[in-house]
């Protein structure tokens, strides 16, 4: 590794661009076009039969998409990456090229919606069995896997409820099964926990969220693997989806990926200032927030999380009702689904982003239906809790 690129920081910034290939350009260019001009119609088709290297179209590969791609592999420690349309556009990708009729998916009790519903409405329909199982308990897992499971697929820390699962607890058993090991790390960024150095094969993150880190852009990203990442890019990404990222949008997120420590340092920091308020607050009935005292796996937070994020669950004491009032009563934070952004959120996740789980279905994945979702932005923290305790009062 260059000796420039030692910390996560340098790394987030200088990784895989040099300004003298590109003109002196600080600022790595937009590649927007479509589509790229081959120099005679033999290396045309020598591209086209993977004898040569280069990019051919845009839904394949693109130069700014490249960098990306290769400063997401620094970041997470893995070969490769694959830059894509949006988080789900990169799990859909995944799943469509690591799994065929007759295998058996198993997932954890919580889910982003979306993900659910993907799997649940989506991939169940094609002859593909979705298990869900309490991946936070080992022996679960071990009494439902099976050959038949090709791949193990969690979300650490689960949105919206915070569980955490043991990535290498997991791991270990999945790959007995051989089965792939797949971790949604958008909670938790790659400054926090590195999934692939505790044993995973494959990462997603919606970089829509904490990567891109400023709510302008919709986009995912997957690392892993080169052989892996390769067989996506050319099936799941190039054939089954189409789930391309914009030149345009790479750029975005390189440009969030720039600041990400600094960022995430000043997300954990105030969450971690807003959970202690919100715990002291007569008002609240419960916090979910890994770095708390009270948090119920703080022993796996401090193994697998090198700081606690920027999310933090919680409960009323008088339930949603209470809750839509405290809502309703915030003036500086807003209500509004997403995550990860400079901007304090609020949001209501059994009636907006796990609205695609049924209430039954909520229920028995533990999603309770007055639980609130904050994500903590960038503002002074003073504010945030000045704003957080007028609402509280109100509800
Ligand atoms: C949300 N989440 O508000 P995109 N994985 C995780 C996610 O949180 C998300 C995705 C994947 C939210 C989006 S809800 C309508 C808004 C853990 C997205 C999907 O496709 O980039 O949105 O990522 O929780």
């Amino acid at each position: 590794m260059d000796a420039r690129l030692k910390s996560f920081a340098t790394g987030a910034i200088h990784h895989g661009y040099d300004p003298q290939k590109n003109e002196g350009s600080l600022t790595p260019p937009i590649h927007m076009t479509s589509t790229f001009v081959f120099d005679t119609a033999a290396q045309g088709g020598m591209l086209f039969a993977g004898e040569a290297e280069g990019h051919v179209y845009s839904r394949i590969s693109n130069p700014t998409l490249d960098l990306l791609e290769r400063r997401i592999a620094f970041l997470e420690g893995t070969e490769a990456g694959l830059a894509l349309s949006s988080g789900i556009g990169a799990i859909t990708s995944a799943m469509w090229t690591l799994l065929e009729p007759g295998d058996e998916i198993i997932v954890d009790k919580t889910l982003y919606g979306c993900t659910f519903a993907y799997l649940n409405h989506g991939l169940a329909k094609f002859g593909i069995t979705v298990t869900h199982v309490d991946l936070t308990k080992s022996e679960d897992l071990e009494q439902a896997i099976s050959k038949k499971t090709r791949m193990v697929y969690f979300e650490t820390p689960a949105n919206p409820n915070m569980r955490l699962v043991d990535i290498s607890a997991v791991s270990e058993i999945a790959h007995k099964f051989e089965a792939v090991v797949m971790v949604d790390n958008t909670y938790s960024t790659p400054y926090l926990t590195r999934p692939i150095a505790l044993g995973a094969d494959l990462v997603v993150h919606s970089a829509t969220k904490y990567l891109g880190g400023h709510g302008d852009v919709i986009a995912g990203v997957l690392a892993g693997d080169l052989e892996t990442i390769t067989r996506i890019r050319l099936y799941g990404m190039k054939d089954m989806t189409g789930a391309v990222m914009s030149p345009f949008n790479a750029s975005m997120v390189l440009r969030g990926i720039k600041t990400l420590e600094l960022r995430m340092d000043r997300h954990c920091q105030s969450a971690m200032t807003v959970a202690i308020m919100l715990e002291a607050s007569p008002k609240v009935k419960r916090v979910w927030y890994p770095g708390l005292a009270s948090f119920d796996q703080k022993n796996l937070a401090y193994k697998q999380m090198s700081d606690f994020g920027g999310m933090i669950a919680f409960e009323l004491d008088g339930g949603f009702d209470a809750g839509q009032m405290m809502i309703d009563n915030t003036k500086l934070i807003h209500c509004a689904v997403s995550l990860g952004d400079t901007e304090t959120l609020i949001q209501h996740p059994a009636s907006m982003t796990h609205s695609t789980y049924t209430p039954e279905e909520r229920e028995q994945h533990g999603i309770s239906e007055g639980l609130l979702r904050l994500s903590i932005g960038l503002e002074g923290v003073d504010d945030i809790i000045e704003d957080l305790e007028k609402a509280l009062d109100a509800a």
